[in-house]
């Protein structure tokens, strides 16, 4: 059986964007889609642009952590963005690709929970993370770039051993072989109108509520890990501005922001 494809020739005529994924660099192997999303956007790709690729050779999470991509089965890709926006407020983006993916997921009929800041999972297992990176003087972003992963058709056997306890694919969950052309469709159209509104009106109420009403750790004993500690706290709220407020032990409160710790439920 022929795999199917993700060249723009292969969905433009289903996607309803204006902007979103309008002008698409698609490969059939690359080392990683966020390093040359960051390439074309120093080089001015328009804001909108989509790289896609079927296999990644070189995929990388946070912290120069690497992202497991085999060929034609998931979704690896990246938006290159121009926000006009100070940076400290590119977080916020995270949490609107985390709710959008949510929301497009659950279109397919499949109950996934965001835990922030990051991933979207489900039975406790990571089916999604999103890599946001950015490029950014003192008060100007230059461009920021969404990495999105998906675990889409992948069996149990393509998930690699070490990995194979904390990560699941839409299609192990649902028991279904998923449309990958869809749910790229899905995401970049509901990108565009929670990006613009965001935009037009510093409005992110609807992503935010999506985040809280759908999250993994709201109310749940979580571990903050830092460099150099790791403490256990309850996670209590997602702030306005996309921060998680947690409450440790002695009772002491804090704003966590994405970059500088990971939170990792108990769970995981
Ligand atoms: C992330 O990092 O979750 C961000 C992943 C972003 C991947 C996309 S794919 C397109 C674009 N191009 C790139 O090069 N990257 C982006 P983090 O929260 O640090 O999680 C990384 C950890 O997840 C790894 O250390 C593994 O434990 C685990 N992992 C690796 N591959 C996985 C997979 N396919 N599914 C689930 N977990 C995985």
């Amino acid at each position: 059986m022929k795999e199917e494809t993700l060249d723009y020739e292969d969905f433009k005529s289903d996607l309803s964007s204006k902007y979103m994924g309008r002008s698409v660099y698609y490969f059939d192997s690359i080392d990683s889609t966020n390093t040359k999303a960051k390439k074309l956007a120093s080089k001015g790709a328009k804001e909108g642009t989509v790289i896609i690729s079927e296999e990644q050779t070189a995929g990388r999470g946070r912290l120069g952590s690497s992202w497991i991509s085999p060929k034609h089965k998931g979704l690896w890709m990246s938006i290159i963005l121009r926000p006009n926006i100070a940076p400290v407020d590119a977080v916020k983006i995270t949490q609107i690709v985390a709710a959008v993916i949510h929301k497009s997921i659950n279109c397919l009929g499949i109950k996934s929970l965001i835990k922030w800041p990051n991933d979207i999972v489900l039975n406790d297992k990571k089916l999604c993370g999103i890599l946001t990176e950015m490029n950014a003087e003192l008060n100007t972003i230059n461009y920021v770039v969404i990495g999105i992963g998906i675990n889409v058709n992948l069996n149990e056997d393509e998930i690699p051993k070490d990995i194979r306890s904390i990560a699941t694919s839409l299609k192990i969950e649902s028991k279904n072989y998923i449309d990958r052309k869809a749910l790229l469709c899905s995401i970049l159209e509901n990108f565009e109108i929670f990006y613009d509104e965001f935009l037009e009106n510093f409005n992110m109420e609807t992503a935010l509520k999506i985040c809280r009403e759908n999250s993994a750790i709201l109310g749940k004993e979580i571990q903050v890990i830092k460099k150099d500690s790791c403490l256990c706290a309850k996670a209590i709220d997602i702030t306005n501005d996309g921060r998680l407020l947690v409450e440790y032990k002695d009772g002491s409160k804090e704003y966590l922001i994405s970059e500088e710790v990971s939170v990792r439920g108990l769970m995981g």
